[in-house]
């Protein structure tokens, strides 16, 4: 598993965002270079099986996946980590209380619930023992608790204090939606960027990872002088409409 040690370089990596369904597109976006690619079940398309392919075919090009869970999802935070997915995202993380439960399903005791079962990424991350997987994935594989609300602002020292929480994902639009008591959503508005600073470093001082996600790629690296470390790069339909702009600009002179 790479995702953690590349992290823990302290520099700036960069997730594709996988929406569709496929397994093949996934695998497309891992070809790129990207440096993981994040497969969504929230508001992706995404089903468990075609999650569950995804992790493998992204494997197959040797980069790490990540899940993004449906809200409360717990259940699948754990299957994930057994599909072999190095990181899962859980959104709409408000209280502590969503904290510790996400914590609990990510982390094997003593720091948490997760129960045992990785024949899956035991055999995608090769030749592993049981023992050497058990004693090294609490902190190999991560849990990013997303802040999108207000609610999560204010418990966010909370939720950094949860051992079993690696890191915050901030998500941009729904906390435009939050902060300006559902006016409007604008991830990019500017009355956020403070708060967007301040999320990173508090979770640096708490010693945690910040993760993003970047509507526009350049923000991107405004987000890394705030300290964060992990963002993700718009979405796959995203990624294809923008290509199709430039290449037929170009093919119409
Ligand atoms: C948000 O910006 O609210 C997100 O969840 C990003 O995917
Ligand atoms: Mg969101």
């Amino acid at each position: 598993m790479q995702l953690r040690d590349n992290l823990d370089q302290d520099k700036m990596l960069i997730t594709a965002w996988s929406t569709s369904a496929s397994s093949d597109m996934a695998a497309g976006l891992a070809r790129c270079p990207f440096d993981a690619v994040t497969v969504d079940m929230q508001h992706g398309a995404h089903s468990e099986s075609s999650a569950f392919a995804s992790v493998q075919a992204v494997a197959a090009v040797g980069k790490p996946a990540i899940l993004r869970i449906p809200v409360g999802r717990n259940d699948l935070a754990s299957r994930a980590l057994d599909m072999g997915f190095e990181a899962v995202i859980a959104p709409m993380i408000n209280s502590v209380a969503d904290a510790e439960a996400f914590a609990n399903a990510m982390k094997y005791p003593p720091l948490g619930e997760r129960s045992w079962g990785p024949t899956k990424a035991l055999h995608l991350h090769g030749s592993v023992s049981p023992d050497s997987y058990f004693k090294t994935a609490n902190r190999q594989t991560l849990a990013f608790a997303m802040i999108e609300t207000r609610a999560a602002i204010a418990a966010l020292d909370g939720i950094l204090a949860q051992d079993g929480i690696d890191g915050v994902f901030v998500g941009p639009s729904d906390l435009s939606i939050s902060w300006t008591d559902g006016a409007g959503v604008d991830p990019r508005n500017a009355a956020l960027q403070d708060v967007i600073a301040d999320i990173a470093s508090r979770a640096r001082d708490a010693g945690k990872f910040a993760a993003v996600f970047a509507v526009d790629p350049a923000d991107v690296p405004g987000f890394a002088r705030m300290g964060y470390r992990l963002a993700a790069l718009n979405t796959d339909p995203g990624i294809l409409q923008a290509g199709a702009a430039v290449m037929l600009a170009q093919a119409k002179g």
